[in-house]
């Protein structure tokens, strides 16, 4: 908008000096008249130089005031990362003042931490980092708060370094245990009494991976199941189909549950099952557990593929925007903001389970719900 208006002006600017020079050179009309055209040219020439330089130092303090964002992003292994990038990109838009960089790190730890320092550099006003493990983070942390660069974390957790303002985000450990409780509930009625689960984690070291891992493991433990094996799928859904090929052989006919850390992997998963012959979802050989609820992931449960789902809020973003308002008014965030989740299934799947003593509600998979998913 700005720049097109400069150039208009700058275009009147061209076409205006344009009308002096020919006053000046081809006029052939008495010579104090040409004088006269002359003149006033280059008074519009003056006016319309002046008003162009108004606008571009307008614009220039515009630019000023946009707030400059660095964000720090896992990468795009998922549906869940998709929801989380766009969520971001919305909320600090110009539109909204803010001038995001944004940088995808691919799942690669060093890239990461070399995004942090390149919004070092550019001095930017806030960081944001959605970090791909939770160690390793205390050192360029240190180089923020030197720098004098307040970092919010979105998503996944630093459990290292306390250097950050605030994070936001969800309770992995809870969703993990949610989806051991919920097992429990619907194998008692479902009076399934042997528990023989195979588990596909998410990244390892991500604290995504860490809390659902050691939630469900939780429960495992304490009712005796027997965990078969525990290997990463990286949250991707060829990571999950990978290992569930593997499974598939190494496990054949010993396995009645599969836990997914998140939805990509469970598509894997589903594909390599199909290819062996392995039939899941409600009513067949295997009991399917899912993470993240996305709409492809609810959509599985409705097909009656994924048994049930335990959702992952990927849309932290205008809750991050809520920090940075408030450090922006002076004010003190709260160190650490959850982001709430539904847990997901259909009708006959739903069971009334707690989670450290409280009651938890499941929500039934039905078309407008999963219309209204991201
Ligand atoms: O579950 C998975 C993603 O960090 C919670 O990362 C996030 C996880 C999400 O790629 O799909």
């Amino acid at each position: 908008m700005k720049k097109k208006l400069i150039s208009v002006l700058l275009t009147g600017v061209m076409a205006a000096s344009l009308l002096a020079g020919c006053a000046a050179t081809t006029a052939t009309a008495p010579a104090p008249a040409a004088e006269e055209v002359k003149e006033e040219a280059e008074e519009v020439v003056e006016d319309v130089e002046e008003a162009a330089e108004e606008v571009a130092e307008t614009a220039e303090a515009a630019d000023g005031e946009l707030i400059s964002v660095g964000f720090a992003q896992v990468g795009h292994e998922s549906d869940w990362r998709t929801a989380s990038t766009k969520s971001c990109q919305d909320v600090f838009s110009e539109a909204n003042g803010y001038d995001l960089s944004f940088v995808d790190c691919d799942n690669d730890e060093a890239a990461q931490k070399e995004a942090v320092r390149s919004f070092i550099e550019q001095g930017v006003d806030y960081i944001i980092i959605d970090p791909i493990i939770a160690t390793g983070w205390d050192t360029v942390l240190t180089e923020c708060e030197d720098a004098g660069i307040p970092v919010i974390v979105i998503d996944r957790t630093i459990d290292d370094s306390d250097k950050y303002v605030s994070w936001v985000g969800s309770d992995f450990l809870t969703e993990g245990k949610a989806a051991g409780e919920w097992l429990k509930a619907y194998a008692a009625a479902q009076g399934i009494t042997e528990i023989n689960a195979l588990i596909i984690q998410g990244t390892i070291g991500s604290s995504a991976q860490i809390g659902r891992t050691d939630g469900f493991q939780s429960v495992a433990d304490a009712e005796g199941w027997t965990v078969l094996d525990k290997q990463t799928g990286d949250f991707t859904e060829a990571g999950g189909q990978e290992v569930m090929e593997s499974y598939c052989k190494s496990y054949e006919g010993k396995f009645n549950v599969v836990v997914c850390e998140n939805d990509n992997e469970a598509f894997g998963a589903m594909t390599a099952m199909d290819n062996a012959g392995v039939t899941y979802g409600p009513g067949n050989d295997v009991i399917l557990i899912s993470y993240d609820a996305c709409t492809a992931g609810l959509e599985k449960v409705k097909e009656g593929k994924i048994t049930a789902d335990f959702e992952c809020n990927p849309l932290a973003a205008p809750t991050v925007e809520g920090v940075i308002q408030t450090l922006q008014s002076g004010g003190t965030p709260e160190k650490e903001i959850l982001v709430p989740d539904n847990w997901y299934a259909l009708a006959d799947q739903i069971v009334d389970f707690s989670v450290d003593g409280n009651a938890q509600t499941m929500i039934e998979v039905t078309d407008e719900v999963i219309e209204a998913q991201y």
